[in-house]
């Protein structure tokens, strides 16, 4: 009997569980343009058009390759409203009963396709470097678990940049060498763009027509939409931007979306692109004596280190984790993260650029507009479906852990150590933002005072219970204590004030 292939928008993969389980000869694919998964967050334009048109141009890849595809699109008569719906109508229509699922990445997903009356069968999604199981035996019997000794394993196992048993070059990481502050010239010209075809333009008419009022900017839109476009996407990074991307990866500058960034996340998680044909590309560069050793290690870390890292943690912790909040932060995210209208000139330029792109680098997401929030108390779930939204590349397995843990230590400390949280100062030496702010970072209080100053000490009275025994932070405290009374005061009701105003 004809059994139903699930191949969910970002599993676009020709060798994903469930496609190499099937047979062309018998099965039939479903792919389904949802309202639910269009509208679970208010997605980004972008990030709906790169999806449809992305399933799209997958789906007629499959055709070719043999496969019946039932597609649905978002606009058509037989369109449903869940994955689930989609399923049970095809399955009508196709007089079957038995799914093949590979395993979503979300669990709401996963816990609706378990909930099903047809008979699924879902399994593991196996395009990452480790499995749960593997994940899991590291994981057990830790008292912390640090990216770091993952990712050892992960080079290990995978021999990149290996020398036998040793890391190339007698060492695991070249942070030391890295993270150099904003250089005056960009010699790369970021990534390579795209022109709509017939395809994408019919899915830009459908996401400006339902979507057109979501946060974001539909247009330009210049996003790889098939693996091929994906894969010159790659090539031109390795070569232009690759060979600096360690110097400068913590970089920021207001003209300068993309630095010598990849942008390769979106394909990526997707499944456009393998983690492992990206790092080996960039392993490939490293041996050919065409990108340095400190680039290559920190770009290879963040792919088979951080991003694996990052989906263990989601799937031992559970459903519950983007509801984590250690720190009962419970304020409103300010509209500025909607609106980009505010005088902090860091916030303003990091939203804008999520507007227009979908995109913004590590250090804005982080360092920027996380490092706000989390010394602002926002409320972490409200400051994760900001992010969940606003990234072409953002699914939950990989968005929560980086906001609830990384960003917001409202998982306690699983992911990090400490809060990632700074003063202006921070940002004033990785960009150029400060310097046409209506603020200044050199001000500490009064008039001009940056807020993020204000607030940094203001986060680190409040939680002072919390942190102050945590050695890596009792510097900081040792300076807070150091301060004079009246100097603490001013700080602390400046931030209240502030944070009233918000
Ligand atoms: P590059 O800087 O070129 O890095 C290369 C690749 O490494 C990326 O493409 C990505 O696949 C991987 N990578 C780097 N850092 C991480 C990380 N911390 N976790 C996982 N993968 C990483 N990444 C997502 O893919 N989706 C998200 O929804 C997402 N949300 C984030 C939210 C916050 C608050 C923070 C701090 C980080 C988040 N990241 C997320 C991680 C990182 O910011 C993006 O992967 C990166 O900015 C993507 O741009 P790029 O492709 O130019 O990456
Ligand atoms: C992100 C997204 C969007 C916007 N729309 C769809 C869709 O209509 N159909 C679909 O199959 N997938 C879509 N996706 C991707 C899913 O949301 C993603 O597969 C889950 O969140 C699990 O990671
Ligand atoms: Fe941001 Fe403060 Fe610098 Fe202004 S002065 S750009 S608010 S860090």
């Amino acid at each position: 009997m004809v059994r139903l292939i699930l191949v969910l928008g970002d599993q676009l993969t020709d060798t994903v569980a469930a496609l190499r389980e099937g047979d062309p000869d018998e099965d039939v694919v479903v792919m389904a343009e949802v309202a639910d998964e269009a509208g679970y967050v208010p997605h980004h334009p972008k990030k709906i058009a790169f999806c449809f048109s992305a399933m799209r141009h997958f789906s007629e890849e499959l055709r070719d390759a043999g496969w019946t595809v039932d597609y649905t699109k978002l606009d058509a008569a037989e369109a449903q409203k869940s994955i689930g719906a989609a399923l049970i109508a095809a399955a009508e229509r196709h007089g079957a009963r038995d799914v093949i699922a590979t395993r979503p990445g979300e669990w709401r997903l996963i816990e609706a396709l378990e909930d099903l009356p047809l008979d699924m069968t879902i399994l593991e999604d196996d395009r990452f470097v480790a499995s749960h199981a593997e994940f899991d035996a590291w994981a057990e019997g830790r008292k912390e678990l640090r990216m770091e000794w993952f990712y050892r394993e992960m080079r290990r196992k995978t021999g990149l940049l290996m020398d036998g048993d040793k890391p190339v070059q007698g060492k695991w990481n070249f942070d030391h060498d890295n993270r150099k502050p904003a250089p005056g010239e960009v010699d790369f010209s970021g990534p390579m763009q795209f022109t709509p075809d017939e395809i994408t333009e019919e899915v830009l008419d459908l996401v400006e027509a339902r979507f057109g009022g979501n946060f974001g900017r539909l247009k330009p839109f210049w996003f790889a939409v098939t693996r091929e476009q994906a894969r010159r996407a790659l090539t031109h990074f390795i070569k232009g931007g690759l060979p600096k991307f360690g110097d400068y990866q913590d970089a920021m500058l207001a003209d300068e979306r993309f630095l010598w960034h990849s942008i390769l996340s979106m394909y990526l998680n997707a499944g456009l692109l393998d983690p492992l044909e990206i790092c080996e590309a960039a392993e490939g560069a490293y041996k050919a004596g065409d990108a340095p050793i400190n680039a290559v290690e920190g770009f290879i870390r963040q792919i088979i280190g951080w991003r694996e890292y990052m989906r263990g943690i989601y799937f031992r912790e559970g459903p519950d984790y983007a509801r984590r909040n250690v720190l009962n932060h419970q304020r409103k995210l300010p509209d500025f993260f909607w609106t980009a209208e505010t005088d902090m000139r860091c916030i303003g330029q990091a939203v804008e650029q999520t507007r227009d792109e979908a995109y913004a680098h590590h250090i804005q997401r982080l360092m920027v507009t996380g490092n706000f929030a989390l010394l602002a108390g926002i409320n972490p779930f409200e400051v994760h479906e900001w992010y969940l939204a606003v990234y072409a590349d953002a699914y939950e397995w990989v968005e929560a852990p980086n906001v609830i843990g990384m960003s917001q230590f409202a998982d306690g400390g699983i992911v990090g150590s400490k809060p990632y949280v700074s003063s202006g100062n921070y940002i004033d030496r990785m960009s150029d933002y400060c310097k046409d702010c209506a603020y200044s970072p050199k001000v500490k209080t009064g008039e001009g005072a940056c807020p993020f100053n204000l607030l940094y000490w203001a986060f680190l009275d409040r939680h002072r219970d919390r942190f102050s025994k945590n050695p890596r932070m009792a510097n900081m405290y040792r300076t807070w204590d150091r301060m004079d009374d009246a100097k603490r005061e001013t700080i602390l009701s400046e931030a209240k004030a502030f944070l009233k105003r918000l």
